[in-house]
Order: structure tokens, then C-alpha cells, then sequence
């Protein structure tokens, strides 16, 4: 036994190899019993999305065996509102020294999401110098394998009457990921033009917004890691090893 990766993800214009618009994808980490259910939810998602109805959707299904399967507690939340755009990027700003990022990275990952049109993935900078690590180029490093337990998400969205957001869910349990695998810190806001909330991550979830004006569809994701940290392991983890969030 063992449970099942189940991961989407869906192009309009044809597949993403052949040039196709990224439109939508998704992940979750299911029992073989809810796998067509989750299946099917994920090929919804793909063809009811906002941004388009897609006419590639690919679907990927792997076996994960349970002893390989790493449990860890969400991250702790808060939410700061910010008057501007500008005062928002000072409090991440804050925020990500706090977390132990110095000035000068931290407003280097600001600079790089504000202006970023065309990394897929995160980016993974030194979180003293703010030098750029990976070697990922445009594709970026994709942050994989991680869901909720189910029962346990229904738990905490309501002891933390938090919206029943799939962006939420998905952040969450990806920022958790992101501070398990060693980092010293994550800033992110999404690429979905319409959603300008974004957070630092580390030793806690902190959500910021606005962080970008309503129309702009720049955003990104930055992992801020020590320089000594061995890199091909950290994204291993980060791209391969599952992690289930519960308490
Ligand atoms: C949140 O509202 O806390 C989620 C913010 C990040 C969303 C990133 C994305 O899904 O594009």
C-alpha cells in the first residue's frame, strides 16, 4: 500500500513543449481509493479555470510508497494589510530580516518578482548576498509532492476560519515544505493577475498584501537558502520528497 501522487497540469494552444499557454495545474497526495475523485477534480479545475479552457491536460500518476513520506505542522499564519503597494514591499522587506535575510537579499527578491515575466519556477538566491544560486534559468525550480491530509485541512480552516481557498491550501502547504527543506526564508506573489495578496515564508506564514496592482501579471517566488547549503539535495527534496501537512 502506499498512496498516490496525482498531478495536473493543462496548456491552451497545445502542450506546454509545443508552445502552448500554461493555464492551470495542480497536485494532491491521495489513497488509491480517492484517486478518480481526485483525478477528476483536477481535470475540472482544468477545464472551468478563468484564464481559459484547456486543450492539452496532462495527467500524471505516481506511486508513493509510505516509508519515503515526511509529516510536518503548517507553518503558523498572520495577515498584514498594507495602505500601498510600496509600504506592502517594506513589510516583506521587514519581514524577510527578520527571518534572518539580509537588506540587501531581501530587496533584491522584491526587485526580481516586481520585474520577473518569465521564470516558471522559484528562484533560489543567498540569503546574505542576494546572489542568484540555481542554475535553472526560465524554468526555475518546481516545488512538487506536498498536500494537506484532508481531514486535517477541514480541521484548521475552521479553527483558523480561513476561506476555503485552493490558493491558500496550495501556499501553504508548499511555504511548509519550503522551510522543512532548510531554507532561511520565501517571498512569493502570485502570477495570477487578479490576486495580489503574496507572503514571507520561514518560521512562520506571513501574508502581505497588496503587493502588486489588480491587471499586473508579474509575481514569482523566491527561496532564500545559506550559502553553504548543498544545493542538488535541497532541490531534490524540494521537487521529489512527499510531505504531508497535518498536525
Ligand atoms: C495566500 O493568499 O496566502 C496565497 C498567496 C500566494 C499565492 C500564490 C499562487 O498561488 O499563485
Amino acid at each position: 500500500t502506499g498512496i498516490y501522487s496525482v498531478r495536473m497540469r493543462a496548456a491552451q494552444g497545445g502542450a506546454h513543449e509545443e508552445g502552448g499557454r500554461h493555464i492551470s495545474g495542480g497536485e494532491r497526495l491521495v489513497t488509491e481509493e480517492d484517486l478518480d475523485k481526485f483525478a477528476q477534480n483536477l481535470i475540472d479545475r482544468a477545464l472551468h479555470h478563468s484564464r481559459g479552457t484547456a486543450d492539452f491536460i496532462n495527467i500524471r500518476i505516481d506511486h508513493v510508497p509510505l516509508e519515503t513520506i515526511h509529516y510536518a505542522a503548517p507553518l503558523s499564519i498572520e495577515c498584514k494589510e498594507a495602505e500601498s503597494i510600496n509600504k506592502a514591499h517594506q513589510m516583506a522587506i521587514q519581514q524577510l530580516i527578520q527571518e534572518g535575510v539580509s537588506e540587501t537579499a531581501a530587496k533584491a527578491g522584491v526587485h526580481f518578482i516586481k520585474n520577473d515575466v518569465a521564470t516558471r519556477g522559484a528562484i533560489i538566491m543567498d540569503a546574505d548576498s542576494g546572489e542568484r544560486l540555481d542554475h535553472r534559468g526560465d524554468r526555475g525550480v518546481r516545488v512538487s509532492h506536498m498536500d494537506w491530509d484532508e481531514p486535517f485541512w477541514n480541521q484548521w480552516q475552521m479553527r483558523t476560519k480561513s476561506k476555503d481557498s485552493l490558493k491558500i491550501r496550495e501556499a501553504i502547504a508548499l511555504a511548509t515544505k519550503v522551510t522543512l527543506a532548510g531554507s532561511v526564508a520565501e517571498l512569493c506573489w502570485s502570477d495570477d493577475p487578479e490576486y495580489v495578496t503574496g507572503y514571507v515564508g520561514g518560521r512562520k506564514y506571513s501574508r502581505i498584501s497588496p503587493l502588486k496592482r489588480v491587471g499586473d501579471p508579474r509575481g514569482g517566488r523566491v527561496f532564500y537558502v545559506r550559502k553553504s547549503t548543498g544545493l542538488e539535495d535541497y532541490i531534490h527534496f524540494l521537487e521529489q520528497t512527499p510531505v504531508i501537512i497535518r498536525g
